[in-house]
């Protein structure tokens, strides 16, 4: 086969099952049992060929997960025959926790909404917890098999090209992908990530239904390219994506901005075995006689395939048309789906029930107008029914793609050619644009296009299907593997391959037109509030080497000078040092996380602590000195916030030292508070900086703030989540990470301090535009202004704090309340 040479990647397939299941015979010992689905169909001849690996589950709950996998029977002439044993790695469960994320999840949940049924869909938090556990566990198979790729191919692999290609595969793995690059990376295994979604992604108004959306479409995001089968569903996903996660999106290049990285979104429209399915066509025996015409009809038994309104519509025909009868047969084929399934059990009664109703109605002596095999039949015996179906029946409600109606016409007879009807809401449907495209949902509309079909001349039939075919023989199976490989940059390339751009421009100023144009008018006032370090400063080894970059300053200096714009720098840092960092005069500083907020006409708000809280905080600066603070790691003691930062320690370490420094912050009475490889202990008031934000607010403008001024918020961490929290709805937000898993509040997300950079220049160019008086600035470096401090009324739930904090537990030895750190100059070398 091609596909092999064409790839410079050994390939790993990841996918909910095997491309086979094993069965138990009764002596005991297993044995290969082949499946149909798309999926097997396509990609099983590709990993046979390349000698790749897959990862999946077996099909049955196994004793021993480590029992030999058997190998295929000499007589098995399936896609899968090829693949041995060694090239298997089985995903193994606890019985109820598979079925919670099969059944439930997988199946209850994104099966009916990604098939934009969501009525049909189950939320439950259960299944989503299940399924997490379940992707976590693939994630770790496929860990090992990049191990075992590894130790066989060695250090060839190491090269950008040759690095192995991860494919993973549909719904039920859409959360696997950050995992395993999270281990990759760590065992400096590499390898390049790819997903496709064989089912329609929904548009976001679906999408959002689900409770957990944003860890779904994060999940994706983990790979290097998301597939999809046509456009439609790409521009859903960047859809989700911008507006969910805030993520910064190019949809002419189709790319999405997210983690740090670009992430490519690619329609790859899957094909078939084209010229394997017209080589069974031409020797499968004919089981059809000649004198009867056949419309057919082949699925999986599922809600999503319109079986039921397809019935229906036979039945209307017969109505109609009553020439038919005794001379039309339909013949439904339908493979037993998700048996244990009580919304699949239904189904299969209804359908029987309702067969039965229309054979009942209108048999003959002599013959049933609808013939209905429940079972999974071979693909030669399949081939036959394609090839002698005078039409085929390819109504589903929804579905990803539907090959079906590329296995029909890649059976055609080209002189005597059969008509395809198909649906618009399959994803072949937005392709094979020469079939009869009919709505399902309209019965009399089906019958009619049924008749036309069934009476259209042959001129036509052979013209339709001549365009069905070419298209269909191109972009066959082998073609769909083609793209994906050169999407993923696997391909060995050709003359006259060429690839898209796969990265998003650096954030520009434009960006910003799309994101604010409409909420900021020059007219406007605006507060800017942001945070300092990792928002206008890069986070740096030590606090005092996070320096705001020149350009940064100059921009701020600038805004400050026009008056309807106030800026409020919001920091974890104390007062005296964020302002010593930012020096901008002009401009509101608030620092330890706004306990203290300094406005630029000298009036200072200092957030009261309980009395007791500062002598606990010395003994827990002690205890942390004497046995916390090695391998890099120290303590910053910013008066009421003490931080524990660990930076610094080798990631082998970092986590035994993290937990012993929780560990006595608990001793002491601290709620351990996270941030960028640090952990603060705040003092027990409720005051954060949303509630400082808020404060500030109402500080520059009075009460009615919200009605007149437009707020801007940046962070890039928890505690500016506080704030996001308390300005949604009320301010646009952006939040700065490269994480690639993150819950955010905020409106946006932005990659770094220089695309806030950018923001700033933004709002700068758009106030220019009104002209105004400018302020007078004071001279930069001139004192600070008169301080005048005004008191805050403590409320009753912080002096009851301030209560438990005086008697509360952790009494440790005293100690001086003092800051022990490494300065810059004692860094190690290349810090
Ligand atoms: P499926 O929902 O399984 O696949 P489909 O694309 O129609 O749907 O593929 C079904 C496959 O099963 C075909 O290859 C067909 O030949 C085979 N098959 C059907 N009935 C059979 C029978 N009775 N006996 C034997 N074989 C039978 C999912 C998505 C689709 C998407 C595919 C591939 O739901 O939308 O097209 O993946 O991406």
């Amino acid at each position: 086969m091609k596909e092999a040479i064409m790839s410079s990647s050994a390939m790993i397939v990841v996918s909910n099952r095997l491309p086979f299941i094993l069965r138990e015979a009764e002596d005991g010992t297993l044995h290969r049992k082949q499946c149909a689905g798309g999926l097997v169909t396509a990609v099983a001849p590709v990993v046979v060929e390349s000698g790749g690996l897959w990862v999946g589950w077996p099909g049955i709950h196994l004793e021993d997960p480590d029992v030999a996998i058997p190998e295929s029977d000499p007589e098995d002439k399936s896609p899968t025959a090829g693949l041995k044993s060694k090239q298997v790695l089985t995903v193994n469960f606890d019985e109820d926790v598979f079925d919670s994320y099969y059944n439930g999840c997988c199946n209850g949940t994104f099966w009916p909404l990604f098939h934009s049924m969501p009525d049909r869909a189950i939320f439950k938090a259960e299944h989503w917890a299940d399924y997490k556990t379940a992707n976590r566990l693939f994630a770790e198979k496929t860990i090992e098999a990049l191990e075992q790729m590894y130790a066989e191919k060695g250090d060839e692999l190491q090269l950008d090209d040759e690095a192995p290609l991860v494919w993973i595969h549909d719904y039920h793995l859409m959360i696997a992908a950050n995992t395993i690059r999270q281990v990759a990376e760590e065992k400096n295994l590499r390898c390049k990530l790819g997903f496709f979604l064989h089912i329609p992604c929904p548009s976001w108004d679906i999408m959002r239904l689900f409770p957990w959306d944003d860890e779904i479409l994060q999940g994706m995001l983990g790979c290097d390219m998301v597939g999809f089968h046509i456009e439609d569903y790409c521009f859903n996903f960047i859809d989700c994506c911008q507006r969910r996660l805030g993520c910064r999106v190019d949809r002419s290049n189709m790319l999405v901005e997210h983690g740090g990285r670009t992430v490519r979104v690619r329609a790859l429209p899957i094909g078939i075995p084209y010229d394997r399915f017209k080589t069974l066509a031409a020797s499968a025996p004919q089981e059809i006689a000649d004198s009867q015409q056949i419309i057919l009809g082949v699925d999986r038994l599922d809600y999503t395939k319109g079986l039921v309104n397809r019935i229906r519509a036979f039945e209307r025909l017969l109505e109609k048309h009553p020439e038919y009868i005794n001379k039309v047969t339909f013949l439904q084929v339908a493979v037993p789906s998700r048996t244990d399934v009580k919304v699949y059990q239904e189904l299969k009664e209804e359908i029987d029930m309702l067969i039965g109703q229309v054979n009942g109605r209108f048999t003959t002596p002599m013959w049933s107008p609808i013939r209905y095999i429940y079972g999974c039949i071979s693909h030669e015996q399949l081939a036959g029914f394609y090839r002698d179906a005078a039409v085929a029946l390819v109504t589903p409600l929804r579905d990803g793609m539907n090959l079906v109606a590329k296995e029909f016409v890649a059976c055609q007879n080209e002189e005597d050619p059969g008509v395809l009807i198909l649906s618009p809401f399959a994803g072949s449907g937005a392709q094979m644009m020469e079939a009869l495209l009919v709505n399902p949902y309209e019965i009399d509309d089906v019958a009619e296009t049924t008749h036309r079909a069934l009476t259209m001349e042959v001129d036509e039939r052979r013209l339709r299907m001549a365009c069905l075919r070419r298209r269909e023989k191109a972009h066959d199976v082998t073609y769909w593997l083609r793209t994906f490989l050169k999407e993923m940059g696997t391909l060995r390339m050709e003359d006259g391959d060429s690839v898209r751009p796969t990265q998003l421009m650096p954030v520009s100023i434009q960006d910003f037109d799309e994101y604010l144009r409409d909420y900021i008018r020059p007219t406007d006032r605006v507060a800017l509030l942001l945070d300092y370090d990792g928002t206008l400063a890069p986070i740096a080894k030590l606090p005092e080497l996070a320096t705001i970059p020149v350009e940064t300053k100059r921009v701020l200096e600038r805004l400050a000078n026009i008056s309807s714009v106030n800026i409020a720098i919001i920091s974890g840092r104390s007062l005296a040092d964020v302002r010593g960092m930012v020096g901008v005069g002009n401009i509101t500083y608030a620092g330890n996380h706004g306990l203290e907020i300094l406005h630029p006409d000298g009036t200072k708000f200092v957030h009261p602590v309980p009395s007791e809280y500062e002598s606990q905080l010395g003994y827990l600066l002690q205890a942390l000195q004497d046995r916390c603070c090695r391998d890099g790691a120290w303590v910053e003691n910013k008066g009421v916030i003490l931080t524990y930062h660990y930076r610094q320690v080798p990631s082998d370490k970092c986590e035994t030292l993290v937990a012993e420094a929780r560990e006595i912050f608990h001793k002491y009475g601290f709620a351990p508070s996270m941030a960028h490889r640090a952990i603060e202990a705040r003092p027990p008031v409720r005051w954060n900086k949303g509630r400082a934000s808020i404060y500030i607010l109402r500080t520059l403008y009075g009460l009615d703030w919200q009605e007149g001024v437009r707020v801007l918020f940046a962070g890039d961490d928890a505690t500016d989540e506080d704030a996001m929290r308390v300005l949604k709805g009320m301010a646009v937000s952006f939040r700065v990470t490269a994480m690639s898993s993150v819950r955010t509040m905020a409106n946006r997300r932005l990659p770094d301090t220089d695309s806030v950079l950018m923001m700033l220049k933004w709002v700068e160019r758009q106030m220019a535009a009104a002209p105004r008086p400018r302020r007078s600035t004071p001279p930069t470096g001139s004192s600070p202004p008169r301080e005048k401090v005004l008191q805050y009324q403590m409320s009753m739930e912080e002096k009851e704090m301030q209560h438990i904090m005086a008697n509360g537990r952790g009494r440790g030895r005293g100690g001086g309340v003092g800051t022990t750190r490494p300065t810059a100059t004692e860094l190690p070398t290349g810090a």
